[in-house]
């Protein structure tokens, strides 16, 4: 059954209730947008002062002891109970949202966040962005998975933002004007060279017709299988490393960084998806005027938290 045509209107109304009602949270962030000369990469940055008393992530409790808030979602925060009417999946409203109508696309059934996205995953998403896109508004759906990817449930999740306005980031500028390709053991995926962090994307088919399960589920696993190289533990020198990565995908492209920490180590910044497509959120009015001030210290921070860029060097070569 297809998405209801109407899921614009539906997810509006959903949102402006449960905030009339209280029951989401809202949280106001100032914006700055800055561009980093170096690399050219242009940032968002969101500073949301009231986040600075969020708990930290809790990685000590067992996953078991949990709550778990995607098992039974608030029928108040429920947009869709039955997104493709298969009983694979809910949309639900972000109860903790900076951006306004921002949306979790939420299993059903328990599965794990570390789970690999599965063809109906992408296709769904894919749908959604179809949906939801319009001449004004555009859309991201993101996925962060595993420990050092920045989500913080367990229960799989795939998270659907709008974009901000007029917004050109990284891996639009890097898919324009390329024809959609899946890289094999000759091509490598799109890669921008400017920035420290390795990232990697792929265009998506300019005819939406031509974007099926499976052009998606091969695109998406070319990318996987290039962000895992950096996982493959060759010299037992890193253990911990567990696998963890972003998937970003809009109606034009698809992308996947691999994640080495959540945090970064010499600021006091954490990045999820969004932070490499340039959305960055801060805590802090002091890291704020710091990053305003050098917006290339951000391409750092996407660093330590990510791995070093590998433009020109074949998957099998990389050398950590
Ligand atoms: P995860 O994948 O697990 O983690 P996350 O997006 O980083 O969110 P986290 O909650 O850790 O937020 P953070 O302080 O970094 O996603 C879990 C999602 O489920 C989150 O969206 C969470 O809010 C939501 N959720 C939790 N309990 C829920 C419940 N009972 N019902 C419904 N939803 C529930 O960031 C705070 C918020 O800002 C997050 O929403 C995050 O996605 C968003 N955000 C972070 N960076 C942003 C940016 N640059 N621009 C816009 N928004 C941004």
């Amino acid at each position: 059954m297809p998405i209801p045509a109407d899921l614009s209107t539906l997810l509006t109304s959903k949102y402006n209730e449960a905030i009339s009602n209280n029951h989401l949270k809202f949280t106001d962030s100032t914006i700055a947008t800055v561009k980093d000369d170096k690399t050219k990469m242009p940032y968002y940055i969101r500073y949301a002062p009231n986040l600075a008393s969020k708990p930290e992530r809790d990685f000590e409790t067992p996953m078991e002891d949990k709550v778990d808030p995607f098992a039974n979602p608030e029928p108040e925060l429920t947009v869709l109970d039955d997104v493709n009417q298969d009983g694979q999946y809910r949309l639900v409203l972000n109860k903790f949202p900076l951006v306004p109508e921002h949306a979790l696309l939420v299993t059903k059934e328990f599965a794990k966040q570390t789970s690999t996205l599965t063809p109906s995953d992408l296709m769904t998403s894919f749908n959604l962005l179809k949906t939801l896109d319009d001449d004004d508004k555009r859309h991201m759906v993101f996925y962060n998975s595993g420990n050092a990817s920045g989500s913080s449930q367990d229960h799989k999740h795939l998270q659907i933002i709008r974009l901000p306005q007029d917004y050109f980031g990284l891996q639009d500028k890097l898919t324009k004007d390329v024809d959609h390709y899946i890289p094999n053991q000759k091509t490598e995926p799109l890669q921008d060279d400017k920035v420290a962090f390795a990232n990697f994307s792929l265009p998506l088919p300019d005819d939406e017709s031509e974007i099926t399960e499976d052009v998606l589920a091969m695109s998406y696993f070319s990318l996987l299988q290039r962000a895992l190289t950096f996982f493959l533990d060759w010299t037992s020198e890193n253990p911990n490393l567990d696998r963890s990565y972003n998937v970003l995908l809009t109606k034009k492209w698809i992308s996947i960084v691999p994640r080495s920490n959540t945090k970064a180590k010499s600021m006091d910044v954490g990045f999820n998806s969004t932070g490499y497509a340039g959305l960055v959120l801060v805590r802090t009015e002091e890291i704020f005027e710091t990053l305003k001030k050098d917006p290339s210290t951000i391409d750092n921070l996407l660093l330590e938290c990510g791995f070093g860029n590998t433009t020109g060097v074949k998957a099998d070569e990389y050398d950590y």
